[in-house]
């Protein structure tokens, strides 16, 4: 056994010197991806994201067994907010699959006896009827197996076709599987797996407790939430991407939809690298990459400075309102060439007049009561504070706190003023729930400061305090 092995290594060696001797791109001979020869068996070592398999290398083509277990299984899908998800593996996404060109994948679809219904599975992957649907129906209690031969490179989705298709989707059968070309993908520091999905529920965003899926809204193409990785928050606060300044991340980034196109962004940075609709064109370059509905894309970027850098499906609302925001924490030394913050601060005066650094409040801004100060405070709220702590304060659960009812806010009105002020980073709990995010500092008269806190130490359960400008005069002296 260890003989053929080694045989076969050295002809490979042979063959691939051969090779970079002779053969300039014109003289190689494509490979036909059916005639591939299959050396041995192995079973796919299967992830949960935002992990992946490790790269296949320069290995030969395979038998490759994918074993995988349908779960019907009760998730929090945000804060408080509970769904049954119908998995591949346990996990929304499903597992990720790696393989390469070539390969012969044996899949085995187990469905767990404690399941409620039949399912199967669509492999985009897969050359011949359904994508596999067709053969691989499966009812509690059983197991299928099916096998296809991998033919073209590329990034794939996979995902349960039974009927009703969109309803056993928009619960979380879905997942990825990567095919990758002869030799692999180029080698770079980190590789993350992200999937972008909506959520259709019976109550609004938001509403607690147990929720079922809502036909109608799904229909309709109205989720109430828009995700990475199967739940709000699954990719910010402690469970964010990370990498150290100067490495290369690859992003292997799947759309399931059902129903939108996601218009995948990093915010603050760029792709170098991105295989187009997961394709083998790839472009160089770029800022937003659209992903089809049931489609997937690979990007590349190097991190060049440290940072937090946000995710986003740039369809703006869908980000900071249903949920579609994960992390990628960059640490390591900033780089003054490349990035220097904020350098400096002034008003503008559209008429003229020199750079001022402090700018009193407008006289008619000027708050003459606690009411006042609270109707002013409003407008400030809602230019200002609520793409991130949302409309009645209630936040975003792990990115954002809340300032409705929130302990930190109540015990300590001179810090809260501090936060408004300089900004607030690092890990500390809001009502037992820990959040580690960054709030920028606002530009804001000591007039606003104290309305907009008067505005939110008097709504949603918060203690009444007001709050004066020369209340923000002395945090801001100390
Ligand atoms: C860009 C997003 C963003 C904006 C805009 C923003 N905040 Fe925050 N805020 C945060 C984050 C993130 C934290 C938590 C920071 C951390 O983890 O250390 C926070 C924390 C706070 C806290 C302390 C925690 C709590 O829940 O009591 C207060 C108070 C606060 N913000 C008030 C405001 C007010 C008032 C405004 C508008 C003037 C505002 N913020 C604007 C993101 C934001
Ligand atoms: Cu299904």
């Amino acid at each position: 056994m260890k003989k053929s092995i080694s045989i076969l290594a050295l002809s490979s060696i042979v063959l691939l010197t051969a090779c970079s001797i002779n053969g300039t791109e014109e003289e190689k001979k494509p490979v036909d991806p059916t005639q591939i020869m299959i050396h041995g068996r192995i079973t796919a070592e299967l992830t949960d994201a935002p992990n992946v398999p490790p790269p296949v290398g320069d290995r030969r083509a395979k038998v490759v067994e994918v074993s995988l277990e349908i779960l019907e299984k009760e998730g929090e899908l945000a804060d408080g907010v509970k769904y049954v998800y119908w998995t591949f593996g346990g996990q929304v996404p499903g597992k990720f699959i790696r393989t390469r060109v070539g390969d012969e994948v044996k899949v085995t679809l187990k469905n767990n006896p404690n399941n409620k219904l039949a399912h199967n599975i669509d492999m985009h992957a897969v050359t011949g009827t359904g994508g596999g649907a067709k053969s691989s129906l499966v009812a509690p209690g059983h197991e299928v197996t099916f096998e296809f031969k991998t033919l073209h490179p590329g990034l794939y989705i996979y995902h349960c076709a039974t009927a009703p298709v969109g309803m056993h989707i928009a619960n979380g059968m879905y997942g990825l599987i990567l095919v990758e070309p002869e030799g692999g993908l180029p080698e770079v520091d980190r590789e993350y797996y992200v999937m972008q999905s909506e959520f259709y529920t019976k109550g609004k965003n938001g509403q607690p407790g147990l929720q079922p899926f809502s036909m109608e809204k799904a229909i309709a193409e109205n989720p109430d939430y828009v995700v990475f990785n199967g739940k709000v928050g699954a990719l910010v606060g402690d469970n964010a991407l990370t990498a150290n300044v100067g490495e290369t991340v690859r992003i292997f980034m799947g759309n399931i939809g059902p129903n939108l196109i996601s218009s995948f962004h990093i915010i603050g940075e760029h792709f170098d690298n991105v295989n187009v609709e997961a394709g083998s064109l790839v472009n160089h370059d770029v800022q937003t990459t659209l992903i089809p509905a049931g489609g997937a894309a690979m990007v590349e970027l190097k991190v060049e400075v440290p940072g937090t850098f946000l995710l986003v499906d740039h369809s703006i609302f869908r980000a900071f309102n249903k949920g579609a925001l994960g992390m990628l924490k960059v640490q390591g030394k900033e780089d003054e060439k490349l990035f220097k913050g904020k350098i400096e601060e002034g008003v503008y005066h559209p008429e003229g007049g020199a750079i001022q650094v402090t700018n009193p409040a407008p006289k008619a801004s000027i708050a003459a009561s606690k009411d006042d100060r609270i109707t002013l405070g409003k407008q400030v709220y809602l230019k200002t504070c609520i793409a991130c702590h949302q409309q009645n304060g209630q936040g975003i659960p792990s990115a954002f706190p809340p300032l409705s009812g929130s302990d930190f806010l109540n015990a300590d009105v001179n810090r809260a003023i501090d936060v408004v002020l300089n900004g607030k980073t690092g890990p500390f709990t809001v009502n037992g729930k820990s959040f580690n995010g960054v709030m920028p500092a606002q530009v804001l008269t000591n007039e606003e400061v104290a309305n907009v806190l008067t505005y939110v130490y008097n709504n949603w359960g918060n203690n009444k305090s007001e709050i004066t400008p020369s209340m923000v005069a002395e945090v801001k002296n100390q």
